[in-house]
């Protein structure tokens, strides 16, 4: 039987669970309507995408690939994989990727130990494509991702690539703060693309 402390520790978790994709929201849910059903959208989100299936399934129904794939082939090549990191980079949508964005997701996406001045080689406090793509391909993440060795990247290799990076204690489930990077940068991309509602 729990004892009252290992409730409340539950409880306080389950407050967690709920509270963390909503402090990483910002702006449009002003109101205590808005962040009420925000809450009751979110319990559903922070169940449904824990394990690794359900989080490509969820990644596949979303249809990133519609907006990342240029050639229409279902496929990414070496380009258009970097053109969508940039994209996701991009978390104020100007189509440009300034330094403050660039250090978050150095972080986010398990990049600290890379320098900024290595990648902005303009020195210019932004990195424009061309930029990004040559310190993108440094990180030989394109190799990396492409499981199958055909020297493209399918759905299914990039969930993978994204949900290994941000499952961060390997343990084959999104926690709450990990979940918080999925609320992040995967429901930005929706907005970009005019969407509307929580990614499910
Ligand atoms: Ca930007
Ligand atoms: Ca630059
Ligand atoms: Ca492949
Ligand atoms: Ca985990």
């Amino acid at each position: 039987m729990k004892d009252r402390s290992s409730l409340k520790v539950g409880r306080i978790w389950s407050f967690v669970l709920l509270a963390l994709p909503l402090w990483s929201c910002n702006g449009p849910y002003a109101n205590e309507e808005d962040a009420e059903s925000l809450i009751a959208d979110t319990r559903v989100v922070v169940v449904s995408l824990r394990d690794e299936t359900r989080f490509h399934s969820t990644f596949g129904s979303a249809n990133f690939y519609e907006s990342w794939d240029a050639s229409r082939n279902g496929l990414l090549g070496e380009q258009e994989f970097s053109r969508a990191f940039y994209s996701m980079w991009d978390l104020d949508n100007d189509n440009s990727l300034e330094k403050g964005e660039w250090k978050k997701s150095a972080r986010d996406f398990r990049i600290e130990n890379k320098l900024w001045v290595q990648w902005d080689t303009s020195d210019d406090g932004r990195l424009d494509k061309r930029e990004f793509h040559l310190g993108f391909s440094d990180l030989l993440w394109y190799e990396k991702w492409d499981l199958n060795g055909d020297s493209r990247i399918n759905e299914s290799e990039y969930a993978d690539g994204l949900f290994r990076l941000w499952d961060r204690d390997a343990n084959g489930l999104l926690d709450a703060r990990e979940y918080g990077l999925v609320s992040t940068y995967l429901e930005n991309q929706r907005r970009k693309k005019g969407e509307k509602g929580l990614l499910l």
